[in-house]
């Protein structure tokens, strides 16, 4: 198949999903033509399936706000006409799904029929779809959609519990490749960070509201009195200087390092004995998932679609959204007992092995068939 992705390029969820799919959907054979306004920061190699076009807006004095949406449509509208496109793929409702639409619409008038597949990740329906200035958008576009999907049965819910949804919904998880994403011997590193053996906690986000990283903060200086230990903070974001002062406060900077956007996220967690995640919302948890295939167990909270993936007492625990208490109570149970965090940390493995990209990666194909013979009648 002749595929066209759109997504976001950043480190965040979405743009890590929507690239890793198109690596693997090219190397399983299919041409993947990436559209976006950056090159996607996992897209950093030469294959011969997998083709980027950067979406340019022009400036011009007259636009306060460059039409980034226009320039993306006409960018689908090209590449889907001369590298002759089977079907869209876009990642983020918005404002991806709409462009999607309105390039249908126009290449119709060339007499290409192309199918679009929209993919919802999370803030797109539960923070940003939500409000009232996108919503009316978002519900159409959603609609208007040859096929759509979400990554967690919770996100779908959500989905159609907000917006007036008569489209189905199908649930693809998030996936892992976990050829990339397993533990690796990093003992240099693990002796630099933590040299009297001191277990060592993580988190990785954006750093944004949703994310709660002063609970992070919070709960690690708790857990720090009872148990030696070091606190690594991964990405960067608004929420980072607040959560430097907040290390200040509670006297823990010795023992929390802010190490900034990272590329090979998977060194950092090779060395790692638990991944916090203590999210408001969060539809999957892509994050805590990269962790477990490094054979890390997760303490998260139990909002949205982690408990689809976090198994309570098996894998990590969860506890209700901003209980600092609970949370750093059940890190000091899995790291005080080394046999306990020893299995811990062979459950999480087992459970990401599950999500496994060998098992995700055909999900989507049979699904763009189906939605390509679908669309064939309807054209
Ligand atoms: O979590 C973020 O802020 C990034 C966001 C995104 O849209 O890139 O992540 C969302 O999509 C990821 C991939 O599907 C999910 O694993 C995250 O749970 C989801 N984030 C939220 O729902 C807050």
């Amino acid at each position: 198949m002749k595929i066209g992705i759109v997504c976001y390029p950043t480190f965040g969820g979405s743009g890590v999903v929507a690239t890793e799919l198109g690596k693997a959907l090219a190397d399983h054979g299919h041409q993947v033509h990436f559209i976006t306004y950056n090159q996607p920061a996992r897209l950093d190699f030469f294959s011969e399936n997998l083709y980027y076009h950067e979406v340019a807006v022009s400036k011009y004095p007259l636009f306060d706000y460059a039409p980034y949406e226009i320039a993306l449509t006409s960018k689908i509208v090209d590449v889907a006409r001369f590298e002759k496109l089977d079907l869209l793929h876009v990642h983020y409702a918005i404002p991806h799904a709409s462009a999607a639409y309105l390039a249908k619409q126009i290449l119709k008038t060339y007499g290409i029929h192309i199918p679009f597949v929209t993919t919802l990740h999370g803030t797109d329906i539960t923070l940003v779809g939500k409000d009232r200035t996108f919503k009316p958008v978002v519900t159409f576009s959603i609609n208007m959609s040859d096929g759509v999907t979400a990554v967690s049965h919770h996100l779908k819910q959500d989905t159609l519990d907000f917006f007036d949804i008569e489209n189905e919904i199908r649930v693809i998880p998030n996936f892992i490749d976990l050829k990339r994403f397993s533990k690796k011997a990093k003992d240099h590193f693990k002796k630099a960070i933590a040299p009297s053996g001191e277990k060592i906690l993580v988190h990785t986000s954006n750093f944004r509201k949703v994310k709660r990283t002063e609970d992070v903060i919070k709960l690690f200086a708790i857990v720090n009195k009872k148990l030696p230990s070091k606190l690594l903070m991964v990405g960067d974001g608004p929420e980072r200087s607040m959560c430097e002062q907040l290390c200040r406060d509670l006297k823990v900077c010795d023992n929390v390092r802010f190490l900034g956007k990272q590329e090979a996220v998977e060194e950092i967690l090779s060395v790692a004995d638990l991944f916090l995640m203590p999210s408001e919302s969060e539809s999957f948890g892509l994050a805590a998932l990269e962790a477990m295939a490094c054979k890390v167990p997760v303490v998260s909270s139990n909002t949205g679609g982690i408990p689809e993936l976090n198994v309570e007492g098996v894998t990590g625990f969860m506890t209700a959204v901003g209980d600092v208490e609970a949370l750093a109570e059940r890190c000091v149970y899995i790291l005080e007992d080394e046999e306990r965090l020893k299995q811990f940390k062979e459950n999480a493995l087992e459970r990401a092995k599950e999500f496994d990209l060998s098992l995700i990666l055909p999900l989507y194909e049979d699904y763009y068939r189906e939605v390509i013979e679908r669309s064939k009648v309807t054209a």
